[in-house]
């Protein structure tokens, strides 16, 4: 069932060809920050979309990707994603719960399920991410949907299967809708955790809530020393559903959150910052609250999973169903650019392999998608 096609090389991306949306860009020049304003002045290095893009090709530190090939087919809404030392693959399928190995050569094997997830509408087995000490304590965690409530769990995998399922954060609001869910270990050891406010609004301002808030724990659940809100595992708040988390280069995080009706979110996170939902969406210039780097209509992105390789920040959006490279010289959010908009439908995730490539999982078995033979696959993006 499953077809490894390395050598195919399926579509060339020229990322100087595909100029941003325009609807996006008005966007942005309208109700642009003047640290976003300033940052599409400075940086040099990708200048060019800033004007006309499609005109010259002009010499450009941002790296272009393009698809490689297919490295396996027929997933069921594949969620989280993380890699082994030895290439391969974890990935995780919201509604089966189970966990499968995709190897760089395309071979798929189910290593296990997670139990206590209770799949439903967008909530399920959703991140996972492996221990950046997995070499000695063989650990995998994952972000799942309970019956009431989301939580964190890990497990032992020891290169066949998984074992020894204990919970390490429970408590997290859970819902039909806007469970977040991502997870990832930062550069300081801890694992971050991005939540939603499962439709209850409200939640995202109260400090008290787990639920619309990235937060930061230790491996074994507790909140991570140096927390900006004294013993709480809370790290930032007035989020609405975050499903991206990465870091750049210097150790800043990024993240992604789906909007309500109007703006997609690309946030820079500051410990202890306010991100506004849902007294805002989008970027406000409201002193209370922190402004996006880059915001797109809901229509554009609906953006999952972000990975950030080669100086730029990629978004896999859903509705969207494109992907976004966002280039960040100096830290800085430069202009978007949309690559392989309608090519595979919905996006759920990127992510960087150990060999420099990205690996791009589609989610249109996930009820809300056209499925499209072969679906749902992950592709190998390569880089240069
Ligand atoms: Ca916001």
């Amino acid at each position: 069932m499953i077809r490894a096609r390395p050598a195919v090389v399926a579509l060339v991306v020229s990322l100087a060809a595909v100029p941003a949306c325009s609807g996006e860009e008005d966007a942005d020049t309208s109700r642009g920050s003047p640290s976003a304003s300033a940052s599409s002045s400075a940086s040099s290095t990708s200048a060019s979309t800033t004007g006309s893009p499609s005109e010259s090709p002009a010499p450009t530190a941002v790296l272009q990707a393009r698809v490689a090939g297919t490295v396996a087919e027929g997933l069921a809404a594949p969620w989280g994603l993380t890699f082994l030392p030895d290439g391969s693959a974890l990935v995780s399928e919201r509604d089966t719960a189970r966990i499968k190995r995709v190897t760089a050569d395309g071979d798929v094997s189910t290593v296990g399920r997670v139990r206590g997830a209770a799949p439903r509408g967008e909530g399920g087995l959703l991140g996972i991410a492996l221990s950046p000490t997995y070499e000695s304590d063989s650990l995998l965690f994952a972000y799942l949907t309970a019956a009431n409530e989301n939580r964190v769990v890990r497990m032992t995998y020891d290169g066949n299967r998984l074992s020894g399922q204990e919970t390490v954060l429970d408590g997290i609001p859970a819902g039909a809708i806007h469970n977040g869910g991502r997870i990832a270990f930062g550069p300081d050891g801890f694992l971050y955790v991005g939540t939603g406010e499962a439709g209850q609004t409200d939640l995202s301002q109260r400090r008290r809530s787990l639920g619309g808030k990235i937060l930061r724990i230790t491996p074994d659940g507790e909140p991570a020393p140096g927390n900006p809100f004294g013993g709480s595992p809370v790290y930032s708040m007035g989020h609405r559903n975050v499903q991206g988390i990465a870091w750049d280069a210097d150790g800043q995080l990024w993240a992604a959150e789906f909007g309500q009706n109007t703006w997609d979110e690309l946030n820079r996170i500051e410990a202890g910052g306010n991100y506004g939902w849902p007294e805002v969406e989008g970027r406000a210039r409201d002193d209370r609250f922190r402004d996006p780097v880059r915001q797109w209509d809901t229509d554009e992105a609906s953006p999952s999973g972000i990975a950030i390789a080669g100086n730029s920040v990629f978004m896999a959006a859903l509705r969207g169903s494109r992907l976004w490279q966002v280039p960040i010289p100096g830290g800085r959010a430069g202009e978007p650019r949309a690559l392989l908009t309608g090519d595979y439908g919905r996006l759920r995730t990127v992510g960087v392999a150990p060999d420099g490539s990205l690996w791009l999982m589609t989610s249109n078995r996930d009820g809300r998608g056209d499925v499209r033979d072969g679906d749902d696959r992950i592709l190998r993006l390569t880089l240069s």
